[in-house]
């Protein structure tokens, strides 16, 4: 993309509005507009980043072997009546009248739709095990949104849902959604950390909330600091595999970490007082086992085989799409701007052309970028009539991992400049050279041809 040719409309001061770095930069950067409150529209950079997060989730989510569906925002009141939720979830509940006086909703979550499919269309245990899921767009009322994408009243949500014969199989529903959402984070640069929360309004014992670490987080959260030396790394995991996700699921969630709702001091005093941290958190996903809670009042039953009529059991799974943007760039940034992990930039390099309009300078521009765009990787060229400042100034506050600088002293020493956006480093590189660290780079990520 030529950056003359974009929609990038980047804000010079911070909206007074914007509190936290993650909303100042996001405005900022042109990545989203508020269009009331708690409602946003995404700009093409925002936009970008957005489906990239959300091909991220896609892919593992495949992986585990859960199935994608897309179920309406717009939902009937009758299903919400028969859960009892239609009076029960309060004023975050946006209850809506059609023309024939119908209540409706706009989901905030969808428990009660998704076992209305699976009771319509499955009566056999043979059909299970069965987890189902989308993403799609939420809304709740929130009392205070605030933060920009990370509090929203319209937010993008990754909600899945497993349907099990028996406690032990949801059981290991649970912990394969725990292993794949560990592997999801990792993928988009983030350390996302397990804790033992509470239910809320979707109901059931167990519950883990994941956090990232953030002194902008909402919640309070108390951890053993051995949980954050923990990573999932490159390792093969068999989902079907139900010792293995046990044995991830123990790893991950046995030393103390708990979010305030669920804190206990007598516990959390067994562990060392060296390696005891009271800090905040942003909570990126939710899995919950809620058993029969829906089943029952809803009547979604199997014939087990024993021939017997059986509800199934159920859990079901967040993970806050849209959130995950400010997440991460709370947890990665610095005073010039967004530093994007290289799993989810919505461009992967940068070219900043230091003289536009130089017929050897625009030509060498043209060529890394053809050749980059050529091995699968997506480049935002630099190609205004601007001063070299305000173009550095652009890139660092958009946040790509990599920038190539070309200008005219260099390109007569037939090289180019790489510079990493992390840290700052720049180094003089033959244009293939460039190219091919970065492919390698990418290709690290798995990302490029
Ligand atoms: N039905 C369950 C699992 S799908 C559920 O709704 N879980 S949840 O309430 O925990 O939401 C899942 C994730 O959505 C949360 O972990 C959070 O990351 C995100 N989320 C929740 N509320 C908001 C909001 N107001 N704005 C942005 N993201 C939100």
């Amino acid at each position: 993309m030529r950056l003359s040719r974009y929609f990038l409309p980047v804000l010079k001061e911070s909206p007074r509005e914007a509190t936290i770095i993650s909303h100042q930069y996001m405005l900022r950067a042109g990545m989203i507009k508020q269009s009331s409150a708690g409602i946003y529209s995404w700009l093409p950079l925002g936009f970008k980043v957005l489906k990239r997060i959300e091909q991220i989730v896609h892919e593992e989510q495949a992986r585990a072997g859960h199935i994608a569906i897309q179920m309406p925002t717009i939902q009937s009141a009758d299903l919400w009546r028969e859960s009892g939720r239609y009076e029960a979830y309060g004023d975050e509940l946006l209850r809506i009248k059609d023309r024939n006086d119908h209540d409706m909703l706009f989901t905030p979550t969808a428990e009660e739709l998704v076992t209305d499919i699976f009771r319509s269309h499955v009566s056999s245990y043979k059909s299970l095990p069965l987890t189902l899921y989308q993403i799609q767009w939420k809304f709740r009322d929130e009392r205070r949104p605030r933060f920009g994408v990370m509090r929203g009243r319209e937010f993008y949500m990754k909600d899945g849902y497993n349907f099990d014969l028996t406690k032990e199989d949801a059981l290991h529903a649970y912990n394969r959604h725990l292993v794949s959402y560990l592997r999801t984070y990792e993928r988009m640069g983030l350390q996302a950390i397990p804790m033992r929360a509470d239910s809320g309004p979707i109901g059931g014992d167990d519950t883990h909330e994941f956090l990232v670490l953030a002194d902008t987080g909402e919640s309070e959260v108390f951890y053993d600091s051995a949980v954050t030396d923990l990573s999932f790394g490159d390792r093969e995991i068999d989902y079907d595999n139900v010792a293995q996700c046990a044995g991830v699921m123990e790893e991950f969630t046995t030393k103390y970490a708990r979010t305030d709702e669920t804190h206990d001091e007598a516990l959390f005093a067994e562990v060392p007082e060296n390696r005891r941290r009271t800090a905040r958190g942003i909570e990126v996903g939710q899995i919950f086992y809620f058993g029969t809670k829906y089943s029952d009042a809803m009547g979604a039953t199997v014939q087990g085989p024993d021939g017997k009529s059986t509800p199934v059991h159920m859990g079901s799974h967040g993970i806050g799409v849209s959130r995950l943007l400010g997440a991460i760039i709370e947890a990665s940034h610095d005073d010039k701007g967004i530093i994007w992990p290289e799993g989810v930039t919505p461009f992967h390099v940068g070219i900043v052309n230091l003289k536009q309009g130089d017929e050897e300078a625009d030509a060498a521009c043209q060529s890394l970028y053809d050749q980059i765009e050529g091995l699968g990787l997506e480049v935002l060229y630099d190609d205004r009539d601007e001063r070299a400042g305000a173009k550095f100034g652009t890139m660092d506050l958009i946040g790509l991992p990599w920038r190539i600088t070309v200008g005219p002293r260099g390109l007569k020493n037939g090289v180019v400049e790489l510079t990493s956006r992390k840290t700052g480093e720049s180094e003089e590189l033959a244009p293939e050279a460039a190219i091919a660290k970065i492919t390698e780079i990418y290709a690290a990520h798995g990302i490029g041809k």
